[in-house]
This record gives structure tokens, sequence and C-alpha cells, in this order.
């Protein structure tokens, strides 16, 4: 499929491009940082570019230290069910920077999620409880935003939510593959992308934006 870019209603949104979702990081994705000169050159199409952060408190409740727990069990809390992460991405911290090699000054709105202590946010719309907003709906929607491009890390779990959020919200969305990485736990990347195309979500490759 190509996509003829750029339209002022297009936005590009970069999922959680972050140090500790990139080797030596505390969450590393698999070949996470392969997807940073993808994005840079990708981010050049686009006028308007959202970033998102993982933001989360020290001894967040999406922390298996928080728990006593292993990373990667899984608990109940009072959303519903939580994977349990290594302490990743706290606020502030080194780990919670962008890779230093994501080039995308032009970028216009960084979006911080999951600074609930006792509230994860995969999705940069919604957070896990699915009734707290984050804004970026009525951001997108005031800038008269229709179509959003999702980047990033991890294609399982936030770049997942984001994408199906965003199909929620009423945009359309296209999900761009070779500018992502997954976790793959148990299977992940191929339901996540099941359960995407369900919600409508397209799937290109960054050549063929442009
Ligand atoms: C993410 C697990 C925990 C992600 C964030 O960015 O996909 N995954 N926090
Ligand atoms: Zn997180």
């Amino acid at each position: 499929m190509m996509v003829n870019l750029p339209t002022e209603a297009d936005a590009l949104v970069i999922v959680d491009l972050q140090n500790d979702f990139c080797a030596g990081g505390a969450l590393a994705v698999p070949d996470g940082d392969a997807v940073v000169p993808v994005v840079n050159k990708l981010a050049r199409h686009f006028s308007i570019v959202v970033q998102t952060q993982d933001w989360h408190t020290p001894s967040h409740a999406s922390f298996a230290s928080s728990h006593g727990k292993q990373p990667f069990e899984t608990i109940e809390l009072f959303y519903g069910n939580q994977v349990l992460w290594p302490d990743h991405c706290v606020m502030g911290s080194k780990g919670a920077g962008f890779h230093p090699k994501l080039d995308v000054p032009q970028a216009q709105l960084i979006v911080r999620k999951g600074f609930h202590p006792k509230v994860d946010s995969y999705s940069a719309f919604r957070e896990a409880d699915r009734t707290t907003k984050t804004g970026l709906t009525g951001y997108l929607r005031e800038r008269s935003v229709e179509r959003l491009f999702v980047c990033g890390l991890a294609y399982d779990f936030c770049v997942n939510w984001t994408a199906q959020d965003g199909r929620e919200a009423g945009f359309e969305v296209f999900v761009v593959e070779d500018a992502c990485r997954a976790i793959d736990m148990n299977g992940s990347r191929d339901t996540a992308r099941a359960v995407m195309a369900e919600a409508g979500c397209r799937f290109v490759e960054a050549a063929a934006i442009g």
C-alpha cells in the first residue's frame, strides 16, 4: 500500500522511543534501537509530530518490585489484569529520556503517560482504567488531524493500545510496522497485530509513505 503525504491532516505519533526500551535499558525491546533511523527519516514527512513518553512514579503499580513479584508475572489490579515489569521509565531518570539518536526536534507535543502511581497507561489516549484521558484526542481534533501514523516501542503494548484507541477516537490509523519492534511475550506480537487489524488499523512500511 502506498500512502501519499503530507497533508495537514496527518500526524506521526512516536511511541516511547526511550532509553529504557532500547539496548542496555531496564526493559529493552529486542532490536528496539533499529527503529531510530527509520523514525528520524519518517518524521521529515510530517508537519505534525507527537511523541509519547512512558513516565512512571517510583514504586509504580506496574513494577514487579512494588508487589514483591518477578517481572513478567501478572497481577489483578483494580482496573484488571496487569503485566508486571522491571522498574522502568521512572520520571526524571536517564532511562526515561529519549534515545540519544532520536532526531525529531520538530516534535510539537510530548504526551507523558503512566504517572498516576496506581494506574498504568500503555495507550497515549487513555490510562489502563480505560476512563482517565490524557488529552491527546482533544489536541489532535483541535489541530484537525484525521490520520495517525503510529510507530515506536513496543509494537505489542504501547503501540498496540495507542493504535486501537486512535481508532476508537475516530481517527484513521496506520501502523508503520518497520518503525516498530515488539517485546513479543507468549505470542503477543501476533495477537496485537490481529487485534489492531480487527479494530480497523492498517499496516504500512515506512518506504511506502511519502
Ligand atoms: C511499555 C511495558 C511497560 C511500552 C511501557 O512502551 O510498550 N511496555 N511500559
Ligand atoms: Zn511502562
